[in-house]
């Protein structure tokens, strides 16, 4: 059952710019991604069942493209943050090709883009959104941070992101890293995804 599925095992195997160069190992991958903040790091750690990944109150805390090993079987990918705008024009620029890169690589099975629910789509989120739909990958949205909002509130949010995406409300995963909502909805997905199923 994927209800209170947690991995036994996961390892850090490493972080990089320049993914040409790094020896990704031949395992399914799926790629989070959205735009700084809207945590990215603190969902992987939610569905992992520990703190792996490093988090932070600031934006523009993951600065490579980094890889966890989930039970020998499938890869999870915690990119930096898209479109952070405190970091050079120049290290943003790198990001984003080593990002394109990557996402090209065939290991990568689907995508997972992070939207805050307290917030209409921003201008990031969309931009990255529509770059994720100009690319042949398989993705989902999910939307984060519910645990700030009340139930009633949640639902607002979640139909007005749907209009604004033209997503059906149901295709919207509204998760928390916090309470833990989410995550079985999410493991479905990935087990989809990757055609692995580890419950
Ligand atoms: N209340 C609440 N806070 C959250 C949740 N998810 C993330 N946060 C907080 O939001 C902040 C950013 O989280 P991260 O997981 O570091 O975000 P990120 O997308 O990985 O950010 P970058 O690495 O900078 O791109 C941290 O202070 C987290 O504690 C959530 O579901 N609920
Ligand atoms: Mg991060």
């Amino acid at each position: 059952m994927v209800s209170d599925y947690r991995p036994g095992k996961v390892e850090f195997i490493g972080g990089t710019l320049d993914p040409s160069n790094f020896k990704i190992p031949d395992l399914p991958c799926i790629v989070f991604a959205g735009r700084s903040n809207v945590g990215k790091s603190s969902l992987l750690n939610m569905l992992l069942g520990r703190k792996i990944a490093h988090t932070g109150k600031k934006p523009g805390k993951t600065r490579a493209i980094n890889f966890f090993i989930v039970d020998d079987r499938i890869i999870f990918v915690d990119l930096p943050g898209y479109g952070y705008a405190k970091v050079s024009h120049e290290l943003q620029e790198k990001w984003r090709k080593a990002v394109d890169i990557f996402l090209r690589h065939p290991c990568v099975r689907g995508g997972i883009i992070l939207i805050d629910i307290r917030h209409p789509p921003m201008k990031n989120d969309l931009i990255l959104f529509n770059y994720f739909l100009s690319i042949p990958l398989n993705f989902r949205v999910v939307l984060t941070k519910a645990d700030k909002l009340g139930r009633n509130q949640q639902v607002r949010m979640r139909n007005l992101i749907s209009k604004e995406l033209k997503i059906p409300p149901s295709e919207l995963i509204v998760t928390s890293a916090r309470t833990g909502e989410g995550a079985e909805d999410l493991w479905k997905v990935i087990f989809e995804m990757t055609g692995v199923d580890l419950s």
